[in-house]
């Protein structure tokens, strides 16, 4: 195996260091998560001083994760080098942006084609379904350390988070051999599968039946609108990642091409989510209410009442829905 040069710049960087940062994205997923704490581990083994800095809390469905002692929130210290991680865009660090820039030598590893970050050495395999296999290899082949089982169980919770459960078209013949070699680790996986996709807290649970009483379809069952106001919300300790999912309830449904869900906000503005599943190009649809986003999957913010929102995102939505399909 012939090594990337980046990659080997980066192993190097980080076996001379004297103290490391490593700092995933805000609302850190399993990737960014698992990858990062995986390779603290990996590190630690190998006797080096390592953080991982963290914002907010570890989210309730990564609560397994081992490492966790390695995390901190914001030490009064600069490091040596930072190592930005799964993140393509360096204002995603948040308030922790500080320590990459304070850094006397930036890294970043990363599996999004749209990273923009700047970095002494900064590694992007697209080819990549995780930044927890670009780890894999960073450990084994680059800084010559090992796994164990710790350590695989991150980066088995970084991969199939982000392949769905090894279910989307980023997975390769080379990530299923990733995680055949992880599984020798014994560990625990269909525990890992259970808590990353399918256990809900009882306020998801609680806001996936709001959002199935509103789902209204239109043209003949391919329009499916949702939505969940605030009132219904107010009361309950939702937290972001609670809303996550909620638009696949409609894109889900037999028959249904594009699903709108808006949930509102205590102002009372909305927030938008439009997916669509063959032929619709959503981004288009919320590029007229200045959002964003991509074919399949895209947002928008917007101010008014509930029912003119709905009504002018129908207006906009059907000629689209009419021209095909
Ligand atoms: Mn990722």
């Amino acid at each position: 195996m012939i090594k990337d040069a980046t990659l080997s710049k980066v192993a190097e960087k980080l076996r001379e260091a004297r103290d490391i940062v490593i700092l995933p994205h805000i609302n850190a997923d399993g990737d960014a998560l698992g990858a990062a704490l995986a390779l603290a581990l990996a590190l630690r083994n190998m006797d080096k001083e390592v953080d991982v800095l963290l914002e907010e809390e570890v989210p309730s469905n990564l609560d397994f994760l081992p490492g966790q002692e390695l995390i901190k929130k914001n030490p009064q210290k600069s490091y040596h080098v930072a190592l930005n991680i799964d993140n393509g865009d360096i204002t995603r660090l948040g308030l922790r942006e500080p320590y990459f820039h304070g850094a006397d030598i930036k890294l970043s590893i990363d599996h999004h084609a749209t990273n923009k970050v700047e970095a002494h050495y900064s590694y992007i395999d697209i080819k990549a379904s995780a930044t927890g296999e670009i780890v894999y290899d960073l450990i084994l082949t680059y800084l010559g350390g090992s796994l164990n089982k710790d350590i695989a169980l991150c980066l088995y919770t970084a991969i199939v988070t982000d392949t769905g459960g090894f279910r989307y078209t980023n997975t390769t013949p080379r990530t299923l051999e990733i995680g055949a070699e992880l599984l020798k680790y014994d560990i625990d996986f269909p525990y890992v599968i259970k808590k990353v996709f399918d256990m809900v807290s009882h306020t998801k649970l609680f806001l996936m039946k709001q959002t199935m009483n509103s789902l209204r379809l239109l043209e003949q069952g391919k329009l499916a609108i949702s939505y969940i106001t605030y009132e219904d919300i107010k009361a309950l300790p939702a937290k972001n990642d609670d809303f996550e999912g909620l638009v696949n309830i409609g894109r889900n449904l037999m028959g249904v091409e594009v699903s709108l869900f808006l949930r509102e906000d205590p102002k009372g503005h909305f927030r938008g989510n439009l997916r669509s599943n063959n032929y619709v190009d959503v981004s288009k649809i919320a590029e007229k209410f200045n959002g964003g986003g991509h074919k399949r999957a895209a947002g928008f913010n917007r101010e008014g009442e509930l029912e003119d929102v709905i009504a002018q995102l129908t207006d906009a939505i059907l000629p689209e829905l009419r021209r095909e399909g």
